[in-house]
């Protein structure tokens, strides 16, 4: 009985009151600090480089909440990105879909990410942003210059315009619902 019992609360806590942990990352001026405002504020906000972190509670499904840690995309910050990995139940990826010059710093960078033991199996969200741009690569060039194609987990790219909202709602949403499969996918196992 008492088995059960601690699974139902367990359940509880996993589905209600314990908010799904996300960690995003991704080349510093990709559009991290403000692709998580535009979801929590549902504004465009101005920032500045994040030196250490941003961490924000989000809602974008019913039933399952996620705490965002939005993580200094710096070159000299990035080896601290694995710090925040621990019990992640999902990863972000941001990239500047315009920045041609460092789009394979930034597939190195996302190489790196999908391979570090605390994030084995966790789901991943792409957010292609900076779509507005003329120069930005569509979505299908950013899927076949990441390799994402080849990766065994579940994964979603979303092309986005952090800085007007586009896209931003709709890539949570998606990513919500993959984070909230999996932790019941875990829970069952
Ligand atoms: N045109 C355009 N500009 C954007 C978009 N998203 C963000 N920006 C701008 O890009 C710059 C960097 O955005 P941030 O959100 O600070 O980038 P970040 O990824 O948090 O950068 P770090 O904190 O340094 O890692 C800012 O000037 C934003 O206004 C977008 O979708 N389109
Ligand atoms: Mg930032």
């Amino acid at each position: 009985m008492g088995y059960y019992i601690s699974r139902i609360i367990n359940a509880f806590h996993t589905f209600k009151d314990n908010p799904a942990l996300v960690v995003m990352v991704g080349l510093d001026g990709a559009g991290k600090t403000t692709t998580l405002y535009q979801l929590k504020l549902n504004q465009t906000v101005s920032t500045i480089p994040t030196l250490g972190f941003n961490v924000e509670k989000v809602s974008p499904c019913k039933g399952l909440s996620l705490t965002v840690w939005d993580v200094g995309g710096q070159e000299i910050i990035r080896r601290l990105w694995r710090h925040y990995y621990h019990d992640a139940d999902g990863i972000i990826f941001v990239i500047d879909s315009s920045d041609l010059a460092r789009i394979e710093i930034a597939r190195e960078e996302l190489v790196g990410v999908l391979e570090a033991p605390d994030l084995e199996h966790v789901p991943l969200l792409v957010f292609a942003n900076k779509q507005d741009l003329p120069s930005a690569e569509p979505v299908p060039k950013m899927i076949q210059v990441l390799d994402l194609n080849r990766l065994n987990r579940k994964w979603h790219i979303q092309g986005s315009c952090a800085s007007n909202g586009n896209g931003v709602f709709e890539g949570f949403q998606v990513f919500a619902q993959m984070v909230k499969q999996e932790k019941k996918r875990r829970w069952q196992a």
